[in-house]
């Protein structure tokens, strides 16, 4: 068979069987179908993210229903949240002369200012409520340290402090990760680039994320994301039964 008439052969058939073995549509449309050694991690879908919150992404909310459909498909999900304290490093107020969005020099380099967010045990902090990802195997909090932020699920904002989402995983058995969730160039993008560093196959499902886009932000995660082997996906790209 040529090749493009073998394509949509593929495309078109409902099940292809090959030496026997039953491929179903889906595998055969080239779609991904997460194993048990993969894992959903679902990144700050919290309500200081979402319009109405101190930190809010635009459309943040739209991730939700995106997030709740292909969730179904994973046997594993890890779901986090940015969980600052008081008086927090990352925040501006904290910081006399500083307006949010300024950047500041921190013990471990530069870091940007933020509105005050997401602190601990307030209703801003709480994952957003029509999330729905009852598979979810653990809640991991990140940014909890008052001197040290962390965008990523894996790595504290100093490049030396683990979260133990690294291990967590390894002693699971989880080879692969799909990060989605909030912000696309922020903590979704530092978690894939730590997932992919620390041995992960890594995926980021595009339109199961939102961005800040802080001059030229975004276009930066995903140069950074494609250079060092993070794929970029969408929701339709993976096989929900
Ligand atoms: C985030 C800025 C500050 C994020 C968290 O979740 O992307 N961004 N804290
Ligand atoms: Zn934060």
């Amino acid at each position: 068979m040529q090749t493009a008439q073998r394509r949509r052969f593929l495309l078109q058939s409902a099940a292809l069987t090959v030496a026997g073995v039953s491929f179903p549509a889906s595998w055969a449309a080239g779609k991904i179908k997460p194993g048990e050694r993969a894992a959903l991690i679902v990144v700050d879908v919290q309500n200081c993210f979402v319009p109405g919150g101190t930190l809010p992404v635009a459309k943040g909310d739209e991730v939700v229903p995106v997030i709740n459909r292909i969730a179904t498909a994973f046997e594993n999900v890890v779901v986090t949240q940015d969980w600052h304290t008081q008086g927090h490093a990352s925040f501006a107020s904290t910081h006399a002369g500083k307006k949010p969005f300024e950047t500041t020099q921190l013990s471990y380099g530069q870091q940007v200012l933020w509105p005050d967010h997401c602190v601990q045990g307030t209703d801003d902090a709480a994952l957003h409520k029509d999330l729905k990802v009852p598979k979810a195997q653990v809640i991991l909090r990140k940014g909890f340290h008052q001197h040290v932020d962390s965008y990523s699920a894996f790595e504290e904002a100093d490049r030396k402090t683990s979260t133990g989402l690294a291990g967590y995983l390894k002693q699971r058995g989880i080879k692969t990760v799909f990060v989605t969730g909030l912000a696309t160039d922020f903590c979704v993008a530092w978690t894939a680039l730590d997932a992919k560093r620390l041995g992960f196959e890594t995926y980021v499902v595009e339109d199961a994320t939102r961005a800040i886009d802080l001059n030229g932000s975004l276009d930066a995660a995903w140069k950074n994301m494609k250079a060092k082997g993070v794929k970029r996906i969408q929701s339709s790209d993976i096989d929900v039964a």
